[in-house]
């Protein structure tokens, strides 16, 4: 079912994730939650603490046109294995930073490592939009927000206008 998305601040959203010992129903049944929750967003990506759960399990879907099939990726214990010399940058948002954009740089292209939904061991090399969007989501699992690659004037004006947003959820 669909998940409370949470908003930065929020210390569960700094922490490094554990990873995941072995595969179980349970956590099959947390990706398909995410996969809800990220496609009801609507998003590109969701990490399992940005709902709370501090694990390390990413989904992904970067397919944008609108009638292409939908692509959706689930991957435990994601890991980059390579990076690309050649960088990229993205105007990147995030759905525990409501309506806030800002220019990431990363790398390229990037070879990720991962355990699926069915406990097979997968590696692929991404690029584009899902290049940024799988180190987006790794860095969830490292307590890292895109937020963190700002200069810290820009990143404190951010954090408060989340806490202004919260504290007027809080009162609705
Ligand atoms: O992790 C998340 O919060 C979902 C992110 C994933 C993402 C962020 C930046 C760049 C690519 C992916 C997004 O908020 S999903 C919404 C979105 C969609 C397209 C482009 C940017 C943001
Ligand atoms: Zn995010």
């Amino acid at each position: 079912m669909k998940r409370p998305i949470l908003i930065h601040p929020d210390p569960r959203l700094k922490k490094l994730c554990p990873p995941v010992d072995d595969l179980s129903d349970a956590l099959r049944d947390l990706a398909d939650d995410m996969l809800e929750t990220m496609y009801d967003a609507p998003g590109i990506g969701l990490a399992a603490p940005q709902i709370g759960v501090l694990t390390r399990a990413i989904v992904l879907d970067c397919v944008k046109e609108e009638r292409a099939e939908p692509r959706p990726l689930v991957m435990f214990n994601p890991q980059v294995v390579a990076v690309s010399d050649e960088m990229s940058t993205y105007e990147e948002g995030c759905l525990s930073i409501p309506d806030q954009y800002a220019d990431v740089e990363r790398p390229a292209q990037v070879k990720v490592a991962w355990i699926d939904r069915n406990g097979s061991a997968q590696e692929q090399e991404f690029d584009g939009l899902w290049a940024t969007c799988v180190q987006h989501e790794i860095d969830h699992l490292d307590g890292k927000l895109f937020i963190d690659y700002l200069k810290p004037l820009r990143r404190q004006m951010i954090t408060r206008k989340m806490q202004k947003l919260k504290r007027e959820r809080a009162r609705a």
